[in-house]
């Protein structure tokens, strides 16, 4: 358990935008050994929905938020880290292909679902961001993907995970992958109505999920 000192440290650090600070916050959880995904949960994701509100509120600005992203960036790079030096890397048969989808270039938290995601085992092909329907789909059947996982950031960016499930549908693919859904303003209602096969709130439910999934197929 991470003392709430620590916790509101982190937020702090986020809407500081201070990377060097953060960063040295980080390595010294990760040192005592403590989880450094409770560190982003309970500290810095806040801490960035914090400024995203902001933001959003005009009470601060584009440069701001570029820096709170990059503070942001810098710590879930040295906890992806870990949590891949962490893992006893088993690889299983799963192979899950992600991407955050056209238009939107949030790919922080992907990148944290991707990183838990191998260290669950599972083979991961992450495309990075701003990427097409159609070469998701492609790539998806390049790898031999058995999931397809998408996330989206921004409300005008949501409909691509419906253009990616109604694509699957008119070539004929639609059964031969299972999709997951995610991003801060997608919800289950928008995964079920689009017909995506799960939602997934965070990394760890993203990894839930994948479970859930090969369990029913
Ligand atoms: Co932007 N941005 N941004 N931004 N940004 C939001 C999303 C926004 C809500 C802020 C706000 O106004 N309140 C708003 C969207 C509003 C809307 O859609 N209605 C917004 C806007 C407007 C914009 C721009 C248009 C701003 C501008 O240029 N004027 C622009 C758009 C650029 C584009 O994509 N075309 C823009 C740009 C940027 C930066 C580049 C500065 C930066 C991104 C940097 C980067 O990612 N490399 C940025 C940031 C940092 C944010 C906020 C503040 C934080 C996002 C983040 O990293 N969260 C964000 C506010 C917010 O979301 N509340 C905001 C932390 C991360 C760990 O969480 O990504 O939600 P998240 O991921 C979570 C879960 O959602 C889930 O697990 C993750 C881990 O827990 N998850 C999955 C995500 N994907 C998943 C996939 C899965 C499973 C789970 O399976 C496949």
């Amino acid at each position: 358990m991470l003392d709430e000192k620590i916790i509101e440290e982190a937020k702090q650090l986020i809407l500081q935008q201070n990377k060097e600070e953060a960063a040295k916050l980080t390595q010294k959880v990760i040192s005592e050994g403590t989880d450094p995904l409770e560190l982003l949960k309970e500290g810095f994701i806040p801490g960035i929905n914090h400024v995203g509100d902001l933001f959003g509120r005009g009470q601060l600005f584009l440069p701001e938020l570029i820096k709170a992203a990059a503070t942001m960036k810098t710590v879930t790079d040295i906890v992806n880290e870990a949590i891949a030096d962490d893992s006893e890397k088993q690889q299983s048969q799963t192979t899950v292909l992600i991407a955050t989808v056209k238009g939107d270039v949030h790919d922080i938290g992907k990148a944290i679902v991707v990183s838990l995601m191998r260290a669950n085992g599972f083979v991961v092909h992450d495309l990075g961001r701003d990427v097409e329907t159609d070469k998701i789909i492609e790539e998806a059947q390049n790898v031999n993907a058995d999931i397809i996982g998408t996330s989206a950031l921004l409300t005008t960016t949501m409909p691509r995970q419906k253009e990616i499930e109604e694509a699957l549908k008119s070539a004929g693919l639609r059964d031969r992958f299972k999709t997951i859904v995610g991003g801060a303003p997608v919800t289950p209602r928008w995964a079920a109505r689009i017909g995506a096969d799960a939602y997934a709130e965070d990394a760890q439910d993203g990894v839930l999920k994948v479970k859930e999934l090969l369990a029913q197929s």
